[in-house]
Order: C-alpha cells, then structure tokens, then sequence
C-alpha cells in the first residue's frame, strides 16, 4: 500500500552580500509557485536560505555580523513566504541563523506544517570549520565562531502524515545524525546545505566534495531506511563557490531526483514513504539485529583512542 508524500526540494543559486532579504524572500516565494504547481505537500529550502554564507567572512563588528540574523521567526521578511505556503496547504523546512531573546546565536531550521504552524525546530549540532582568523586562507569557515552548539538535541516530529526529522549540512556526514532520528523512527530526513567546493586545509581534488556529499546522503538513507531530502544553497557568491547537488534518495540509497544547475531550480518526487518499510522490517529492522552492549564507545570515546584490551 503505497504512503504518497509529494516532496520537491527547492535548490537556491548564489545569495550575494548586496541582496536584499525581500528579493531573496520573492526568490523563495516563485520556488514555492512551482512547487505548488506540481502539487507538492512539502518544500525543503536550504541552509541559511535568507543570507549569503556568511561564516565565509572574519567580521569583528558586533551589528555588521548580527544583520545576518532572525530574532523572531515568522516576522516581516519571511511573512509572505508563510502566508503564501499556508493559502497553499504547503509545509517547508526553512534553514536560517537564529538570535534567541537570551542573545545565543544558532545555525538552525524550523518545520512548518500544511497549515502554517511551526512544529519543530532543531539548532545545528555539527559545527564545521574554525572559531579563529585564518588570514592566509582564501576564506574562513567560522561557524564555530558565530553559532553555539545547538541545544535540542536531533528529534523526530509527527507531521504531513509520517515522522520526520531534519538537520542541517555538516549534520549529513555524521552517520549518528541519522541513527538518533531513525531510532526514533524517522521515515525521513529533510536538510540544507551550503558547501565550499574549495578546502581551505589541502589540495583536495573538486569532484570529491560532490561525491562525498551524495555518498553521505546514499549511504545513510539506505543504512536507516530514510528518505533524504538535502537543497543546496550554492553557485558563486561574490565569487566564492558552493556545490549544487540538490536531491531527493530513496532508502533503497539510490537518487531518485537531483538538480542540474548551480541556480534556484526546484526537483521534485512523489515520494512513497512504504519504501522503506520492508528494509527497516528486514534488513535494518533494529530491534532484532542490533547489539548496542558492543557499541559503548560510540557514547563514551568523543576522539579515536587506544585500542580496547
Ligand atoms: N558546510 C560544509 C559541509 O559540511 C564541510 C563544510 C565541507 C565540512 C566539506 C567538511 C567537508 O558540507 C557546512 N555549512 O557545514
């Protein structure tokens, strides 16, 4: 019996340091348009989809860096991309930098339901990069610098008739990321991205960040019997590039959607949650099969160690 979620993901070019939040907002809004068209029930937008990646930059003045931050969430700015959503019983993932009341700062995303409401919302875990001034490097990577660690853990929401769990870029690499949700009986994972086709740290080869970024995607979706929904945030921003990438992996781990370009461009599936029901009843079907009194380490060791005796 098929379980239909019709799911676009909503893939967005470059955000430069010039564009306004209103003209990135309409950018969101005609991406929401097609997938209206297409009769999705959710959207998956990127990581910090209102802003250029800004962690790219070493900024030391305190009102010059908070800009790139929402203190509430819905407010003026995103307004009409909720109200539109909810005229057209859409749900969507949204990635944005938080200020919270308290003044802590979170790389996080948000779940808003057919009906507009906010369900759910995580703060990223993973933080990549460095919290330092790297001045020889072509650019920074300071997400260490300008989020804390997020605080509420990776949990699993009931909503658009499954249970789905997000998280956000450097999240997809860490296979816990997707264990801790489909422990909680994730059927799927919705995430942004924004990555850096260059490294900073060695002369890595470029078609490896593509590769290791669907490799992450691939391989825990069939590992945890998910759907993986991942949109890329990417292209040239004021000529620094990101990978696109964009796509939609079935738990069988086999890409069933991805984006063609490096620009706002909207992929889409009919996804059929029952798919992943005969690998989590037989091949990961965890209660029978998995052994955690053999798995200690994973919880007690936070770096590699010594070898056990
Ligand atoms: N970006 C990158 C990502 O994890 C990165 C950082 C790239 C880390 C490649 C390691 C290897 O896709 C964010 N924003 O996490």
């Amino acid at each position: 019996m098929k379980r239909l979620l019709p799911l676009s993901v909503a893939q967005l070019g470059p955000i430069h340091l010039a564009d306004s939040k209103a003209a990135v907002v309409e950018r969101l809004i005609e991406l929401l348009k097609e997938a209206h068209s297409r009769n999705s029930h959710f959207v998956v937008f990127p990581e910090l989809a209102l802003t250029t990646f800004f962690p790219r930059y070493w900024m030391t003045d305190q009102a010059e860096i908070d800009r790139f931050y929402e203190r509430s969430m819905p407010n003026k700015d995103v307004q009409p991309l909720f109200d539109l959503a909810k005229q057209y019983g859409i749900g969507f993932y949204l990635g944005y930098a938080e200020i919270t009341p308290e003044g802590e700062r979170f790389n996080t995303s948000i779940i808003v339901d057919r009906s507009g409401t906010i369900v759910g919302r995580y703060r990223k875990i993973h933080l990549p990069g460095h919290s330092d001034h790297k001045p020889a490097a072509p650019f920074q990577h300071l997400e260490k610098k300008y989020f804390q660690v997020g605080n509420e853990g990776f949990k699993v929401w009931e909503t658009m008739g499954t249970k789905m769990g997000m998280c956000i870029c450097n999240d997809r690499r860490w296979p816990e990321t997707y264990r801790v949700m489909s422990l909680q009986s994730a059927e799927i994972v919705v995430l942004g991205y924004n990555t850096p086709s260059h490294n900073i740290h060695w002369p890595e080869p470029t078609h490896l960040r593509m590769f290791h970024h669907l490799l992450s995607l691939q391989s825990n979706a069939y590992q945890n019997a998910l759907w993986i929904g991942a949109a890329a945030k990417c292209g040239s921003e004021d000529g620094f590039h990101m990978i696109a990438g964009s796509a939609i992996v079935s738990p069988t781990g086999e890409i069933v959607a991805q984006s063609a370009s490096e620009e706002d461009e909207l992929i889409f599936h009919n996804v059929d949650l029952a798919i992943g029901d005969n690998f989590r009843e037989h091949v990961f079907n965890f209660a029978k099969h998995r052994r955690p009194e053999h798995y200690k380490l994973i919880i007690e060791r936070i770096g590699a160690d010594e070898p056990i005796k």
